[in-house]
């Protein structure tokens, strides 16, 4: 189980190579148990690949009622973190770890999290995690303890747990030893900037539906072909600004080229256009008409 009282597993990171630990500061230590208790990251942890203990702020609360929020300063609604639980909770942390790593707070105001900063992160020995509640921590935190400052994407959430946990799956999967040999050699292949092909498995019939010929019939270079193609298309419909970014072949442009030819022809590129203006601004069909 978790290890809430910081025991460390060694004085030393050091000795561990690619050990990685991940201290997690929250007011909600029980939501983590489900997730990190679960397939990859359990069998991390069991590995010692990785270790995340979780740290009750509330613990480090020193007021009468070991509360942890407390009214803006300037007036306004909503509370604020206070700066004291914190700042002892990282005092005591740097003391029994010997220092403190990267201090990364999830924050809706933060950096939007991207697959580069995973791998930077995944490179460190010791992260430390803030879970932010409330309208946010004391400024004095983010100055002084904060090295990153990270959200997940631009919507609401009640507070940074569920972003901890995204960040740590993330950094997890990275830890060389978290996943198979197979699965580590498929990362490499995704790192080219494009989004997946569509995979299938037995039976070859599913309630009518069946699996493309071309991946049946061994031909590896045709199969190479429609795979690469059926990413271009993928990205172009899904995320097209990514294609910006991606190394693509001569090869690749040429399917594309084409892609935008078949599209033109069918008229779609401005259907598409239409359909995204009637979400924007309300379908003129389904709205009640202003009499003036
Ligand atoms: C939501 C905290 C809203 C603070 C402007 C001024 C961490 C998160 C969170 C939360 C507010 C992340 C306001 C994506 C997220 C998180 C809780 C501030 C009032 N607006 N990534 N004051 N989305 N969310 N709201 O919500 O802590 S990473």
């Amino acid at each position: 189980m978790f290890n809430s009282n910081f025991e460390p597993r060694t004085s030393n990171l050091e000795l561990w190579g690619d050990f990685v630990q991940i201290d997690v500061f929250t007011l909600f230590p029980e939501m983590f148990s489900g997730p990190f208790d679960t397939s990859i990251i359990k069998k991390a942890r069991e590995k010692r690949l990785l270790s995340v203990d979780l740290i009750n702020i509330r613990d480090f609360s020193r007021n009468k009622h070991h509360t942890v929020d407390d009214t803006p300063y300037g007036g306004g609604a909503g509370m604020v973190m206070g700066a004291d639980a914190i700042f002892e909770a990282a005092d005591r942390l740097r003391d029994r770890r010997g220092g403190i790593g990267r201090f990364v707070y999830m924050s809706p105001a933060g950096v939007p999290l991207h697959q580069g900063m995973v791998r930077d992160f995944s490179s460190e020995s010791h992260l430390v995690i803030l879970c932010g509640h409330y309208e946010g921590v004391d400024q004095r935190v983010r100055d002084r303890l904060v090295t990153d400052e990270v959200s997940i994407g631009d919507y609401v959430l009640t507070g940074g747990e569920l972003p901890a946990m995204v960040l740590v799956d993330a950094v997890a999967r990275l830890i060389p030893g978290v996943l198979g040999e197979a699965a580590s050699a498929e990362e490499d292949s995704f790192s080219d900037g494009l989004l997946e092909y569509p995979h299938y498995t037995r039976p070859r019939v599913y309630r009518g539906m069946e699996v493309p010929e071309v991946l049946l019939n061994g031909h590896h270079e045709q199969i190479r072909l429609w795979r690469r193609r059926q990413s271009l298309l993928q990205t172009l419909a899904s995320r097209p600004e990514l294609l910006a970014g991606a190394p693509l072949a001569d090869e690749d442009r040429v399917i594309l080229k084409q892609a935008v030819i078949d599209l033109e022809k069918l008229g779609l590129p401005e259907e598409i256009g239409k359909k995204q203006k009637r979400r924007k601004e309300g379908n003129p069909e389904s709205r009640i008409q202003n009499p003036e």
